[in-house]
């Protein structure tokens, strides 16, 4: 199949380039989506995680290799097949997708160039970087708070933390490490590209927002906040509870110095102060106490990793 890539200018051989599309349920958008899709890659993988319906038979019959688990397992790990699947047909770029027919094929030599070029490792296409089309109000919101913690908690900053379409480099296939399950998997790619070192950049996509949402947009934004706030936690303790918790003993300090000077000069405790004194002078403590131990576990299994990837080069484990 040709593809209709240009102005990349310097591929020695005809560059692999697979699209692979997590799916749950899409019988409806599936044919469509591959039938585009098709024209513009080598190969297109649906990742059918568990479908009820047709969705299977639809991609098949429209061109695509599927791939399926037997019972859904979750958008993350349908990621996770995805990248292994983009790894196994040795792509140079593996496109990732929605099946549900919000993101524009037309739009994957976009996302595709930046690593044909040499210039990125994954290139996320951003619903919020100029393009017409962009999310309903509130999710876009949600999306904002999302992505406002992810960059935060990860170190690496871009405008689309949540986006499902991506390109990845042969090398991101290679060094990207995933864990979350569920939607979450976005946020914790990005914990992942920063602890790899790789390069990230963005570019403008279209989304359609036409049909109704599966999932409440609520439910699913809090439970992806909840990870977030979980890998940003075991990144980084001493930001998450540690700053605050600094903050809260010196507000409950303070107060307290308040009480006490008041009690010297009237011998009459304020009650209610001195409770908040306790109360943000606690908080503080067990927030500090939980930053020192996160970060405590954290060293210990850098150094166990370390240790394990040394014994491993050297082929000679200590006894
Ligand atoms: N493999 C897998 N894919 C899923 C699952 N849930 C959703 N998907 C697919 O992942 C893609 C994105 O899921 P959506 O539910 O559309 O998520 P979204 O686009 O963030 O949310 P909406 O705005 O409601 O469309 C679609 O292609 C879905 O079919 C799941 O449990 N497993
Ligand atoms: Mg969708």
């Amino acid at each position: 199949m040709k593809k209709e890539l240009s102005g990349t200018g310097h591929a020695l051989h005809e560059p692999k380039i697979v699209a692979a599309i997590p799916c749950f349920n899409e019988e409806r958008h599936i044919g469509s989506v591959v039938l585009k899709t098709k024209k513009l890659v080598s190969n297109v993988v649906v990742i059918d995680d568990g479908s009820i319906d047709d969705t299977a038979e639809v991609a098949a019959e429209a061109g695509a290799t599927v791939y399926q688990h037997r019972q859904n397992r979750g958008y993350g790990v349908a990621i996770r097949s995805a990248l292994s699947k983009g790894r196994e047909f040795e792509a140079d770029v593996l496109v990732i997708l929605d099946g549900d027919g919000q993101h524009d094929p037309r739009d994957i030599p976009k996302l595709v160039k930046p690593v044909l070029d040499g210039e990125a490792d994954i290139v996320i296409g951003s619903r919020f970087l100029g393009g017409v089309n962009k999310p309903p109000f509130f999710r876009r919101q949600g999306q904002r708070v999302l992505t406002a913690f992810t960059n935060l908690g990860s170190g690496q900053k871009v405008t689309d933390s949540q986006s499902g379409f991506r390109a990845y480099s042969a090398k991101a296939l290679k060094e990207l490490d995933l864990c979350e399950s569920g939607m979450s998997v976005g946020s914790e790619m990005q914990f992942a590209i920063s602890k790899a070192g790789l390069r990230v950049t963005e570019v403008p996509i279209e989304v359609s927002y036409s049909g109704e949402s599966k999932r409440s947009p609520l439910g699913h934004g809090l439970s992806v906040l909840s990870r977030v706030l979980v890998l940003f936690s075991l990144r980084q303790p001493l930001l998450l509870f540690g700053l605050p918790g600094l903050a809260l003993l010196v507000a409950g300090l303070v107060l307290g110095a308040g009480v006490l000077a008041g009690y010297s000069d009237t011998h009459e405790l304020a009650v209610g102060k001195a409770l908040g004194t306790i109360l943000l002078c606690l908080a503080g403590l067990l927030a500090i106490f939980a930053a020192l131990m996160l970060q405590a576990m954290k060293e210990l299994v850098r150094g166990e990793t370390a240790q394990l990837v040394k014994e491993v080069k050297s082929n000679q484990p200590s006894k």
